[in-house]
């Protein structure tokens, strides 16, 4: 038997889904049923039958997906697969902002522990922050945790005092400007996308800056060649949709949580039934509400 067969097996046998992110290695993303960024996938899995979801990506995509999802057994491939970012605001930062403001709405990234968005008011992820933030009531907005993500934002929406924490990823952050000047030095034709991820200097260098969902969906607007700015994982989504076209990646862009598992690990974790994800029940509840508005909001885009 081969590796995708044996897969299908494994995957009725216990009644389940694979589901990916565009940052997963290639192969992992080969063998899925379903690949997105988050805020799909997260949405996505409400609305599937299956009682097993086998999430191939980082801790907090996991997490999201078990509090959307209580009924469903959810699983990692790898528990060390996290994300750090996920980890550089405390409550106590939203305790101090909550106590100087009133008018305020805290605003989590999802890439942020199950424990930080149960204090949180609403969850974005990059592909509707913008959106969600312009629609919110309140004047004062805390962005947390990504201070790149929450600048772009910030120079975006009119008539929000937008306060920003000081975390960031540090993969997309550790990009420099010279690079991606050089990049388009050696392909001047090609058009550069950037994620919001990335910080301001690279940032101001794009002609279109959103999302993985968003990257992909401008490849599908026009053009021939495109120096791709984030996460080297995209590229098996853009060279299988769009084999015709040039992508140029920057070769060290590996966010190294989420190469963490590999192929293999999708038939050891249906087999072993390891790594399974459990959220506490309080923590669950509350972080259930911006989760929730999140999709409503994210919806009505
Ligand atoms: O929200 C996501 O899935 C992440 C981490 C990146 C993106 O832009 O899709
Ligand atoms: Fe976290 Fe950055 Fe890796 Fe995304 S690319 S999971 S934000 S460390």
């Amino acid at each position: 038997m081969n590796f995708m067969e044996e897969l299908k097996n494994m995957k009725e046998k216990k009644d389940a889904v694979i589901l990916a992110h565009y940052y997963v290695d290639g192969q992992i993303q080969e063998a899925a049923d379903y690949i997105g960024d988050s805020f799909h996938l997260a949405q996505l899995a409400r609305k599937l039958e299956e009682k097993t979801i086998i999430m191939a990506g980082v801790y907090f995509m996991g997490e999201s997906i078990k509090i959307l999802s209580p009924e469903k057994n959810v699983y990692m491939l790898d528990y060390k697969a996290d994300c750090p970012m996920a980890h550089m605001v405390t409550k106590e930062d939203i305790e101090k902002i909550r106590n100087q403001y009133k008018d305020l709405a805290v605003v989590c990234y999802v890439n942020s522990t199950a424990e930080i968005k149960s204090y949180s008011d609403v969850c974005v992820t990059s592909s509707n922050a913008l959106h969600i933030v312009d629609s919110l009531p309140e004047k004062n907005i805390y962005f947390i945790p990504d201070r790149n993500l929450g600048s772009y934002i910030a120079g975006q929406v009119k008539g929000k005092n937008i306060i920003l924490h000081d975390g960031y990823c540090p993969i997309h952050n550790a990009i420099d400007r010279e690079q991606v000047v050089q990049m388009k030095v050696d392909h001047p034709e090609a058009k550069i996308l950037v994620h919001p991820e990335c910080s301001k200097e690279v940032v101001d260098l794009a002609d279109y800056i959103g999302s993985t969902k968003g990257i992909i969906a401008q490849v599908a607007k026009g053009g021939q060649e495109f120096i791709i700015i984030t996460e080297k994982g995209i590229s098996y989504m853009l060279e299988k949709e769009y084999p015709n076209k040039k992508f140029y990646y920057i070769d060290s862009f590996i966010c190294h949580d989420m190469k963490i598992p590999s192929r293999d690990d999708l038939l050891t974790c249906l087999d072993k039934e390891d790594n399974q994800v459990f959220v506490e029940e309080e923590i669950a509840r509350k972080a259930l509400l911006p989760l929730e508005r999140m999709l409503e909001l994210g919806a009505k885009k």
